[in-house]
């Protein structure tokens, strides 16, 4: 086809998206390249350089059969990830893409007239992001930096960033690439059996965070069996508003012959891209396993559909913010949402001295009073004279979302530290505000557009506060209009038609509400959002409760979708649960029953000394609740710092637990009972809640890091108080090959180091060999081997197996001795071992034993 004519990626996909028609994909690289049998390459990546014809085969074959986009084969070459590699990246990606671009023109030149794209492929880095990692956001920020802007420099046609299973590396690459290169993007996640990301975001979640960040497709690959995928792709659906790309594996692979076979075939995997396209999808491919037949057939199929458009949204009414993990619906079907207030020093002077110390326990503290009273999202405004409100803010957000997954509204007047915290949010957040001056519509609407998010918009511009509703309805219209102009949706501005005190311009209250009223008549089916910061109304009158609760409920009637409220004020909570049951928000009033089921009602026609006394106590503010430890049983009487301990590990605040282990400590507790009744229990808890999909890696991660800072305190006071001695003897431990687990080995070193004998600790992960080495080189009579998974108990076996055998072959022998959470005594013996430690002091007593002494 004549080249100069060749409409852009981004022009076709739109161009096909309008007319109803498909775009097509290939088809998986990987196990192409095994089907060939060649093996001779230490990367897929270097096949491109030294086997070209592999590759050209494979790409030709895919767009013989219909693809419109070839995936390149680089999907490894990232500077991070070729440390030991041959080749430079810049060398893999102009090979390849000269490659993609040869095949295209050799099969133009065919007569095959598909408009076709030569892309460049990218994934995963392959280590973890903070706060679950090492890495920096920053770090792979620049590694994806680099590479795609070697990938448009060598002319590739579109961005392909697939198979990502954390949000946040996917913020990273798209950044990378949206700032550095024009690319059209496509953004992929991949989903585990649970339907759910590695970092355990939800579908609805991901289709909320990959839109917010401005790409031109999203959509999933890789994953699970088909019809797993026929559920992700519905859920897909459901929110999704750009055209979406299904690229599925041909099923599950299966183990035959020590090799992983893809069962499903070509006609079946049409099937399902055939029941897709009926959903609306609108792009299609394959990943692993899927073969140029499947392409073909796949291409066939949909290609015989007639045009078919797609409905609008389900959710063209209403909003999503998101952490890295969960969303919030705003407006639409959801009812009001409540935005926690109190993460802001104005009039607040414990806040204040909190945010000027850098007190970010004390911050961590307010987000989880909030979120246990009941706020869905919460506001962080650090801005104070004499801060640094940038990194404060980053701090900030950092630290909440290191805790918890609840939604942030980003609040700042200052657009370098909005820009800031949106960079690093890992989300899409509410940003919190812009209004009708086009100076600040110029600084923060460019923001919105860039990072993705909702914001909120203050009826006031250069002309001030309009006293009335048409006056305050006229400057949202204007920013509505200034909005469009950057390309950001009706539903994604929430507008905050003006709170004022009744004591001061009374007239204005019902003014507020009726702007409200008019506004949602006029944009409510776009999506046009309501909130407003409602304590205001009530500034310099008495009980101010009264007039606040009553303000917001004639607000919520007028159609608020959210509020900004302090959620531990009790008249408040009130007025948002009854609300919400009087208004069909909560069916069959179960979320009212639930919370005011067991509450006395208040008691009238007592002076206020009696009734408080009558209440047994203050009422106004909510009790948080206790952490949920409703499948492990605690052990009994415990104490006030032992409970706090529990609690500080179930959550993660890692900073917290020293302080926690050495006040338990210096109240006299032995570190066993620290690790027995507070250690144990606590992992026992955060290990449950993760096996039913209440926590997520990233949380189980911060619960081990809180316990390894408590466990550095215990390791020191152990130190402390040891008395130097001669060694006793010497023993191996280790964490078997395949698991990552240490803590329960860690303990276990650190006693037996404490009872004076030698320990080689060979770490976590450790190949069988390693430890038959270190034995037979160092004359070892006892080995410590650890294992905490259902998986790993069998390598565990080998280690023992490769012992024997080796050291009984030089007529040599030695104990071991086996613990971690899955094991018990009948299996220790069933796999080998000489004996099993349920716990640390147990295995004190076998070394005892094993060394007499
Ligand atoms: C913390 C934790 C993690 C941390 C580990 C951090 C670290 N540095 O260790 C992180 C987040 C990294 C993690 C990762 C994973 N985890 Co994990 N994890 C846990 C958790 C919550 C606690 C484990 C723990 O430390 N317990 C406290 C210690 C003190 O107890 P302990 O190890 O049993 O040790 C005591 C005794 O057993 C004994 N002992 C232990 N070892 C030894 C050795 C010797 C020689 C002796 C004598 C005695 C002894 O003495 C110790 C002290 O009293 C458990 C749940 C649980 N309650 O067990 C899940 C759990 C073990 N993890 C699980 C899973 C599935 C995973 C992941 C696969 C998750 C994922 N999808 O990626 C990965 C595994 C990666 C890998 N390849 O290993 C599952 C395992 C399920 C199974 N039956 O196979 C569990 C049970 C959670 C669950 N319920 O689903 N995990």
């Amino acid at each position: 086809m004549n080249k100069s004519k060749k409409p852009t990626f981004r022009e076709f996909l739109k161009s096909q998206v309008e007319a109803g028609l498909p775009v097509f994909f290939d088809g998986g690289i990987g196990t192409m390249i095994q089907k060939t049998g060649f093996t001779d390459y230490d990367i897929p990546e270097d096949i491109s350089i030294e086997k070209p014809e592999i590759i050209e085969d494979i790409h030709k074959a895919y767009l013989r059969a219909g693809a419109n986009v070839i995936t390149a084969n680089t999907f490894g070459a990232l500077p991070l990830k070729l440390i030991s590699a041959k080749y430079s990246c810049k060398e893999y990606i102009e090979a390849e893409i000269a490659l993609e671009k040869k095949c295209i023109e050799e099969i133009e030149a065919e007569g095959n007239t598909r408009p076709h794209y030569a892309s460049w492929d990218t994934s995963q880095i392959g280590r973890l992001l903070e706060p679950m990692g090492e890495l920096t956001f920053d770090e792979a920020y620049e590694t994806y930096k680099e590479a795609a802007m070697i990938a448009e420099a060598a002319g590739a046609e579109i961005a392909i960033i697939e198979t990502m299973a954390d949000l946040r590396e996917v913020k990273a690459a798209v950044l990378a690439t949206k700032e550095n290169t024009n690319l059209p993007i496509f953004a992929s996640m991949t989903f585990q059996p649970n339907l759910r990301t590695l970092t355990g975001a939800d579908i609805r979640t991901v289709v909320v965070y990959l839109e917010s960040l401005g790409v031109d497709l999203i959509g999933f690959n890789c994953g699970g069996s088909l019809n797993e995928d026929d559920k992700i792709v519905a859920e897909f659906m459901r929110y999704a508003h750009l055209p979406v790309c299904v690229e599925p594996n041909a099923g599950l692979p299966t183990v035959i012959n020590g090799k992983a076979v893809f069962l499903v075939g070509a006609e079946e995997f049409a099937e399902h891209h055939k029941k897709y396209r009926g959903l609306g999808v609108s792009v299609f491919g394959g990943c692993c396993g899927t073969t140029p037949e499947h392409i073909a057939e796949m291409v066939k199929v949909i290609e015989s559909m007639p045009p078919q458009k797609r409905k609008p949204c389900e959710f063209e009414n209403a909003t999503f913010i998101c952490s890295y993990n969960s969303s919030v619906q705003i407006g639409g079907n959801a009812g009001p949402q409540i935005i926690g207030e109190r993460i802001n020093p104005t009039g607040k002077k414990k806040v204040k001295e909190a945010l000027l110390a850098h007190n970010m326990n004390f911050v961590l503290g307010e987000a989880e009073s909030q979120i246990n009273a009941g706020a869905q999202i919460l506001d962080v405004n650090v801005g104070l004279p004499g801060i640094d409100e940038a990194q404060t803010m980053v701090d900030a957000v950092k630290t909440i979302q290191g805790a918890f997954n609840t939604p942030l509204q980003i609040d700042s007047s200052e657009g370098p530290v909005l820009e800031k915290a949106l960079r690093y949010y890992n989300g899409k957040a509410l940003i919190n505000s812009t209004n009708g001056r086009q100076d600040v519509m110029d600084k923060v609407l460019p923001l919105v557009k860039k990072y993705g998010g909702a914001v909120v918009a203050l009826c006031i511009d250069e002309a001030g506060i309009a006293p009335t509703a048409e006056g305050r309805v006229a400057v949202a219209e204007k920013i509505i209009a200034e909005a469009a102009k950057y390309g950001i949706p009706v539903r994604d501005i929430v507008i905050d038609t003006l709170t004022l005190t009744v004591s001061s311009q009374q007239k204005e209250a019902l003014e507020t509400v009726r702007a409200i009223q008019i506004l949602k008549e006029k944009y409510g089916s776009q999506g046009l959002q309501f909130v407003l910061g409602v304590s205001n109304i009530s500034f310099g009158i008495p009980r101010r409760d009264i007039i606040n609760s009553r303000f917001f409920a004639m607000a919520l009637y007028a159609g608020l979708s959210a509020c900004i409220i302090n959620p531990l004020m009790q008249p408040m909570m009130e007025t948002y649960y009854g609300y919400r049951a009087l208004a069909g928000f909560d069916e069959n009033c179960l979320d009212y029953i639930e919370k005011y089921n067991d509450t006395p009602a208040p008691v009238y026609g007592l002076t206020a000394e009696q009734a408080a006394s009558a209440r047994g106590a203050s009422s106004t503010v909510t009790k948080a609740k206790s952490p949920e430890t409703a499948a492990v049983k605690l052990p009994e009487n415990l104490t006030e710092a032992e409970s706090s301990l529990i609690n500080i590990i179930c959550k993660g605040f890692k900073d917290s637990s020293p302080d926690a282990t050495k006040k338990l400590l210096e109240e006299g507790k032995e570190p066993v009972e620290i690790i027995d009744r507070c250690i144990v229990p606590a992992l026992d808890i955060v290990g449950k809640d993760f096996e039913v999909g209440k926590k997520f890696l990233p949380q189980l991660l911060l619960s081990a890091d809180t316990v390894s800072n408590s466990f550095a305190v215990i390791k020191a006071h152990l130190e402390a108080s040891g008395v130097a001695q001669e060694s006793k003897g010497s023993i191996v431990i280790c964490t078997v090959f395949g698991d990552i687990h240490d803590i329960g080995k860690n303990i276990v070193k650190a006693m037996l180091e404490n009872y004076g004998y030698t320990v080689i600790d060979l770490g976590k992960n450790v190949p069988a060999e390693k430890v038959v080495e270190t034995v037979l080189e160092k004359d070892i009579q006892l080995v410590g081997l650890s294992a905490l998974m259902t998986t790993t108990v069998a390598n565990m076996e080998d280690t023992i197996k490769l012992l024997r055998e080796k050291l009984g072959a030089l007529g040599k022998t030695c104990k071991i001795m086996v613990g971690g959470a899955v094991l018990t005594e009948d299996y220790a013996s069933q796999i080998g071992a000489d004996y099993y430690a349920k716990d640390a002091m147990v295995s004190v007593s076998i070394v005892k034993e094993v060394f007499g002494k």
